[in-house]
């Protein structure tokens, strides 16, 4: 993308008039909110007025970064926003209900890096190759010359450390390690966001994991493993839902295992599935056929319940794909 284009859209969030909403997906990550944020700050510092909306609430390890305390929830504002910019959000949908706050004749600003993107704005900047969608906001920051403090250093930092898992992705690059030895000599401080966002567990978390782990099923074939979490469980251990991504690492951690799945049961016995894969399924395929969507080795859909049922569907494409992904 050029720094023309980059510009632009810059300049259309920097002039434009009434407050920009600024969403980014529902049950929001570390890179989902660290964009936002870093949306907002740039607003701040050019005194545009921003609104930072979300059908969740931002998870608490996510609250240290600076102006996350400005999120509201969806059902909390009345406002209708003539401009908007999405970030992290690979369709429409991702949008949740913030939708509902557009106005008629509304701009949708859609900046993301997922391979599923579809292009739904009227402005649109979606880098595939990018690691994460703070790493596209850093390029454009960067290539305009907008200055980065402390603050917006730290919401950038937060996403590029979350959407590589701590630089251990293959999506980690010369590039992002260039990006983030920037962000560095701005004074954030990168133990305390690793360990927020990465690390650090709740007791809850931790009798999630106890209770979790209990429903480990690895497949036959070595090369699926999955977990589940219902609605007991969390009540037992007093985790959340967001707690549940915890889990996630023992599945796809075993040596061995190509697939690892986290299967949890909402309040209305929905069912959240998220998908990991090490080398060589992909796994945006499969979470795509269920109407969700992500990367190659990190996606995620939703099924309706019950558990069990979901559970049966998911595993029997995972097991097709892993048995070809392996017959080549
Ligand atoms: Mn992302």
């Amino acid at each position: 993308m050029s720094n023309d284009a980059y510009g632009a859209i810059m300049e259309r969030i920097r002039d434009g008039s009434g407050p920009l909403l600024i969403v980014c997906h529902v049950s929001p990550d570390g890179d989902a909110v660290g964009a936002a944020l870093a949306v907002a700050h740039y607003c701040e510092s050019v005194g545009r007025a921003f609104v930072l909306v979300n059908d969740d609430p931002v998870p608490s390890r996510y609250d240290f970064m600076p102006l996350a305390d400005r999120f509201l929830r969806t059902t909390d504002v009345s406002l209708r926003f003539a401009q908007v910019i999405a970030v992290d959000c690979a369709d429409a949908r991702r949008m949740g209900q913030t939708t509902l706050l557009f106005a008629p004749d509304y701009e949708l600003i859609n900046i993301d890096h997922h391979d599923t993107n579809d292009g739904y704005g009227h402005l649109n900047v979606v880098d595939p190759q990018a690691a994460a969608t703070c790493l596209v906001l850093y390029r454009m920051m960067h290539t305009l010359h907008v200055p980065i403090g402390r603050a917006m250093a730290t919401c950038l930092y937060t996403g590029i450390v979350f959407d590589t898992g701590g630089f251990r992705y293959n999506n980690s690059t010369p590039e992002i390690h260039l990006a983030a030895a920037d962000l560095l000599t701005r004074g954030i401080e990168p133990f305390y966001i690793a360990d927020r966002v990465l690390e650090a567990m709740t007791k809850e978390q931790v009798e999630l994991v106890r209770l979790g782990l209990s429903t480990l099923v690895v497949d036959p074939s070595g090369r699926m493993a999955y977990v589940a979490v219902d609605q007991a469980m969390l009540s037992a251990s007093g985790a959340t839902d967001d707690d549940t991504e915890a889990l996630l690492p023992y599945t796809r951690s075993l040596s061995g295992v190509e697939v690892g799945i986290l299967f949890r049961e909402r309040t209305d016995h929905s069912v959240k599935v998220s998908l990991r894969s090490r080398e060589r399924v992909d796994v945006a395929a499969i979470a795509v056929s269920f109407g969700g969507g992500g990367h190659v080795r990190a996606a995620g859909c939703n099924l309706e319940g019950p558990l069990a049922d979901a559970i049966a569907q998911v595993t029997d494409q995972v097991r097709k794909a892993v048995s070809a992904a392996f017959a080549q």
